[in-house]
């Protein structure tokens, strides 16, 4: 999907994390069609980039997922500085703080100090995770939760329509359900690490874990969620005067093709026929 024609696009740094390698659920091609678009002077992976559990249920691994752990090893080798920070889908590296992969050095936590001078704590945030220390890890993360419900919803509602061959089910209304309490626990993690933050001496937070990336203010805290790599492709992005934004990659991509489509299409005539083709 990398498109020579687009120029890097320039960041002083980098958060991404959980982007599930080793899960079938994984967009590593994204992720990788990502990292093949920027150039940064740091990436810092926050949490769940390889997912241990899942490989140790249900072995997955294909060679998009080797690419994106190539890329980055390739990265920090070329200059880049990569950390990485475990998260609790890739807990087995927390025992291993201060060594390193290659040039990718292990981390339990990390403090940034952003361009304009606000201090922030990046750290995975399994640790604020109330739903998971509430039921004893009977479901893993809210990102898991969202999958384990769309997933039901859509075979359910396959069955349903295969026995019935009609609409039987209102996914929808199921979804819209599902959604108001992923919406209640987001806003209850998203609370908890601000809360925590506030007495600190931290400007503010950099997590990850829940998959849903965002930008917030709670009073003086800011809060900051680099989201994930398995539904909505989204990390967070420092730019050069402090900025920090969240990107969604692949509303990037549709940009940029839509951008190719229409000054790199071509007309040809074949036997009297338009053909339109596209660089
Ligand atoms: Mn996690």
């Amino acid at each position: 999907m990398y498109n020579k024609y687009s120029p890097l696009k320039q960041y002083k740094t980098v958060w991404v994390s959980d982007v599930h390698l080793g899960s079938r659920f994984s967009k590593a091609e994204i992720f990788l069609d990502f990292l093949n678009s920027i150039q940064a002077e740091q990436i810092i992976l926050v949490g769940d980039i390889i997912d241990i559990w899942s490989l140790k249920s249900n072995w997955y691994w294909n060679q998009k997922h080797s690419d994106v752990i190539l890329k980055l090893l390739s990265l920090a080798n070329s200059g880049t500085i990569v950390k990485y920070i475990p998260g609790n889908h890739d807990e087995i590296f927390r025992d291993y703080i201060g060594e390193s992969f290659g040039n990718i050095k292990i981390y339990r936590n990390l403090e940034h100090l952003t361009a304009d001078g606000k201090k922030l704590l990046i750290t995975h945030g399994d640790e604020y995770d109330v739903f998971m220390k509430d039921s004893y890890r009977l479901v893993m993360n809210i990102g898991d939760y969202i999958h384990q419900f769309i997933q039901q919803a859509n075979r359910l509602n396959l069955w349903l329509r295969r026995v019935f061959k009609r609409d039987y089910w209102s996914l929808a209304s199921y979804l819209k359900t599902a959604t108001r309490d992923v919406i209640k626990l987001v806003n209850r993690f998203e609370k908890a690490v601000s809360n925590s933050i506030k007495i600190t001496g931290y400007d503010g937070v950099i997590c990850g874990h829940i998959h849903q990336a965002n930008k917030k203010q709670f009073d003086e805290t800011i809060y900051l969620n680099t989201g994930d790599w398995v539904d909505s492709c989204t990390g967070l992005v420092e730019n050069y005067d402090g900025t920090i934004e969240v990107i969604h990659w692949t509303d990037e991509i549709m940009l940029r093709d839509n951008f190719h489509d229409h000054f790199y299409e071509k007309e040809y005539h074949i036997n009297g026929n338009v053909v339109h083709t596209q660089n």
